[in-house]
């Protein structure tokens, strides 16, 4: 889509305004005045495929600081970078051995008090950071793990290790941290009952999807548990004098009634940002229909007094262009920075990167891996959206000096590229700074939302 259609767009929008029409949703017009992050962008920086410091070939903290100056360009003023910290990286990260390491793979606790200093150096900069059963011999007893075996799962319901949680966040809100975003909180709780789950009707009960997850998913304990990391930030802030709120983001795949839970309540608040999947990875052929559905389910059901958020595209998914074809790129991009509250910008979305075809001896996600050997399905990799950054047309796309990167540059990096799209007025990359920089004006930050369903193919917004 080029700049003709952008302008089009936003012609269409403010040329409906002056008709006067019912809209299908409506946000009052809100502010919140002492909240930093009600209308930032979340940049994911997913730490190994953004830049390579050290010749490595996989992205680390030192290669974040060297492209700072990035997000000072696009507007960009909170960096979630993670998972960083010390793992045997069975799961790219994800796996964590030690919550208050760095692993060696991405630097220092010293390239980690740069980062943040550098990042204070350019003011308004925040940070942002990320979390079956098997016999173990040693111990003579099995132990429960809702991912792989490497990730056993913690017993948040002993005091010691929900105290532990405190300690965690403790030690990287001294370190200058501004908020966490909490991996996979809908499995944090088992049911206390250790009964067996039900199977779906009609299946028959052998495998991890024919059982109706009741007693080992979304149990209610997860909202309580919400609401005391909130207030233990709170209360950090409190003592230590600190203006800013501490930012808590969760994933979850779940109910949209689960999800607004997650928001608490005014007098006991949870997370201000509970991850809204709405709008990934949705259907091309009901794209319309499916869009204006997301937004309306948020807009509806969110609680009085707190933030939308937007992803529109994740390490876990694949790439815009995948789903719904490269000419919805800037569209998707104007939508996104155009709603009200939080957007969620995911690496290389800025400049519309594509999924990056792998070879099956290329792979490197476990569950990809598996499903490879298991069913010989080589396509459907989460690594297709984790390719590394591509930065300019300089060989493996500026991203690295070594060789060979973890994961494959996509080839068409000689001409997509962020240094490419910078020369291009009507580029993704100019769009999004566009967008970006329209999103500090009051009307965006501040105004209402209306949306009018026209027909099947003119869904418009008004802000
Ligand atoms: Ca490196």
């Amino acid at each position: 889509m080029d700049m003709q259609t952008f302008h089009l767009y936003w012609l269409i929008t403010l040329a409906y305004a002056s008709v006067n029409i019912t809209g299908n949703v409506y946000f009052p017009t809100r502010k919140f005045d002492s909240e930093w992050w009600s209308n930032t962008i979340i940049y994911q920086a997913y730490p190994r495929s953004f830049k390579d410091s050290n010749r490595d070939g996989v992205g680390d903290l030192k290669g974040i600081i060297q492209k700072l100056d990035h997000f000072v360009d696009l507007g960009i003023e909170t960096i979630w970078v993670g998972p960083i910290f010390k793992s045997p990286m069975i799961d790219m990260g994800y796996d964590v051995e030690n919550f208050t390491l760095i692993d060696p793979l991405f630097g220092t606790m010293d390239d980690f008090d740069e980062l943040v200093s550098e990042m204070d150096k350019r003011s308004k900069f925040d940070r942002f950071e990320s979390s079956a059963w098997t016999w173990n011999e040693e111990r003579k007893q099995f132990y429960f793990h809702q991912f792989n075996p490497q990730q056993p799962d913690f017993n948040v319901r002993n005091p010691q290790v929900h105290l532990e949680f405190f300690n965690i966040m403790g030690f990287w809100l001294d370190r200058g941290v501004s908020g966490f975003r909490f991996d996979a909180v809908g499995y944090l709780y088992e049911n206390n009952s250790f009964t067996d789950e039900p199977i779906i009707p009609g299946k028959e009960g052998s495998s991890y999807n024919d059982l109706n997850h009741i007693y080992t998913k979304n149990q209610p304990e997860v909202i309580d548990t919400l609401i005391q990391w909130r207030k233990y930030a709170e209360d950090f802030r409190k003592k230590n004098n600190k203006k800013n709120s501490v930012l808590i983001a969760t994933e979850s795949y779940t109910s949209i009634n689960t999800l607004m839970q997650y928001y608490g309540n005014i007098t006991n608040p949870g997370a201000q940002i509970p991850f809204n999947f709405q709008l990934l990875g949705m259907d091309r052929n009901n794209l319309l229909e499916q869009t204006e559905q997301g937004i309306k389910k948020w807009i509806e059901n969110i609680p009085e007094n707190m933030v939308p958020n937007w992803v529109i595209e994740n390490h876990d998914l694949f790439r815009m262009s995948f789903y719904y074809g490269a000419e919805f790129i800037q569209l998707f991009t104007v939508l996104k920075l155009a709603l009200p509250g939080v957007d969620v910008t995911y690496y290389g979305s800025e400049i519309g990167m594509d999924n990056t075809y792998m070879r099956p001896d290329q792979i490197k996600d476990i569950y990809s891996l598996k499903l490879y050997k298991s069913f010989g399905i080589a396509g459907l990799t989460r690594d297709v959206s984790r390719s590394p950054m591509q930065w300019d047309d300089s060989i493996n796309a500026g991203f690295t000096d070594a060789k060979l990167p973890w994961l494959p540059v996509n080839p068409n990096y000689y001409h997509l590229n962020v240094e490419a799209q910078k020369k291009i007025p009507t580029s993704h990359y100019n769009v999004y700074k566009k967008m970006s920089q329209l999103r500090k004006t009051d009307t965006l930050k501040y105004g209402d939302l209306q949306t009018y369903n026209i027909s099947k193919s003119i869904y418009i917004i008004k802000r």
